[in-house]
């Protein structure tokens, strides 16, 4: 089956054989690996690439000098999903993380304070989001690791600064993104099947709201965006909007909340399941515990999903946020 990449797979080829280091090789090949087409055709290719990457990876750390040196530069996943924090020097992105996580980045006045990803976990509910914070983006200059937590990231949130001229730095990095290979789609569409891109839902927020003239901003970015991606007022000090995009971000994930309970008893509502929208009895008995799977005989049911409380459902059965399940085991 032929694999019939789109252009731009060729020219981040070029770009692979251009690179010197193997930071340049392992951005060139991630970005191969990204845009190229799912299906049956590519696989081979696929593996291909990832083992190359493996082998560069293991080629950088040693030049670093150790796998130490590259773990500063990764977030490990946790809670419902990861929201990366992307914006221009000054666009307050630390700010945010501290209004809306208990984590305490460096905030200051002068550009670029920022130069590691940061995490911190956002509650939304009973649900924790992970927030990360990043470096500026910085026109052509944004490094290897940036771009691969970028990408990893199930949603982009873009801070425009609303104090400072908003037209223009939101056209800085738009372009930016596009020319990383980004597709910034509304979170609840779906991407379609377009070649060469890797989509990712995008939320904006107009930061420093509370600056004079931060008003009038926002209207002319509302009316730049024209409803093509969400858009969010906020100040992280005092914080304001902070609710509406906590809440969006989690929305945005595209996850719903899923309770178990033991026969008899009620569910506890403070550790919810997070599992991807469309899931199923059989993908909760899966994230449970493998085995579980395999010995589940039938569920009961109580919640949006159901159309009674206790009814008994299939393993095929689709869930909804909240739903509430007995696994019966054999
Ligand atoms: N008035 C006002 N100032 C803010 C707000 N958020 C951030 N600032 C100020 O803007 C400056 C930059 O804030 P940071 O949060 O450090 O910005 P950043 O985007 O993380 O900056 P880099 O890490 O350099 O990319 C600081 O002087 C903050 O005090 C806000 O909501 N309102
Ligand atoms: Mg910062």
């Amino acid at each position: 089956m032929p694999a019939n990449l789109p252009p731009q797979y060729y020219e981040a080829e070029k770009e692979y054989r251009r690179a010197r280091t193997p930071a340049e090789k392992i951005e060139a090949l991630e970005t191969m690996l990204a845009i190229m087409p799912k299906h049956k055709g590519t696989e081979h290719l696929k593996a291909e690439i990832r083992a190359r990457i493996g082998a560069l990876t293991q080629q950088a750390e040693r030049q670093a000098g150790g796998a130490a040196r590259t773990q500063i530069y990764t977030v490990r996943r946790e809670g419902a999903g990861q929201a990366v924090l992307v914006g221009l020097p000054n666009a307050g992105k630390s700010q945010l993380l501290a209004a809306l996580t208990h984590a305490t980045p460096k905030v200051a006045e002068y550009p670029f304070t920022t130069q590691l990803p940061q995490p911190g976990m956002m509650p939304v509910d009973n649900a924790q989001v992970q927030l990360v914070d990043l470096p500026p983006i910085v026109p052509g200059g944004t490094p290897p690791w940036q771009r691969a937590l970028m990408r990893q990231a199930d949603v982009l949130v873009l801070l425009v600064d609303l104090g400072e001229d908003p037209l223009r730095d939101w056209e800085t990095l738009r372009e930016e993104l596009a020319s990383m290979h980004f597709l910034l789609v509304p979170p609840g569409t779906a991407a379609g099947d377009v070649e060469g891109v890797v989509p990712k839902r995008t939320l904006v927020a107009g930061t420093k709201h509370d600056l004079p003239g931060a008003a009038e901003n926002f209207q002319l970015l509302a009316l730049e965006l024209d409803g093509r991606l969400p858009l969010f007022a906020v100040s992280g000090t005092p914080g304001t909007g902070l609710d509406v995009l906590n809440r969006a971000t989690f929305d945005a994930l595209d996850v719903i909340r899923v309770y178990t309970k033991p026969p008899g008893k009620p569910a506890d509502r403070s550790k919810p399941f997070i599992l991807s929208r469309g899931s199923t009895i059989d993908d909760l008995a899966d994230h449970i515990h493998h085995d579980l799977r395999e010995k589940l005989r039938y569920a009961t049911l109580w919640g949006a999903s159901g159309k009674f409380d206790g009814q008994r459902v299939g393993r095929e059965h689709v869930l909804e946020d909240e739903d509430v399940v007995e696994l019966h085991e054999r």
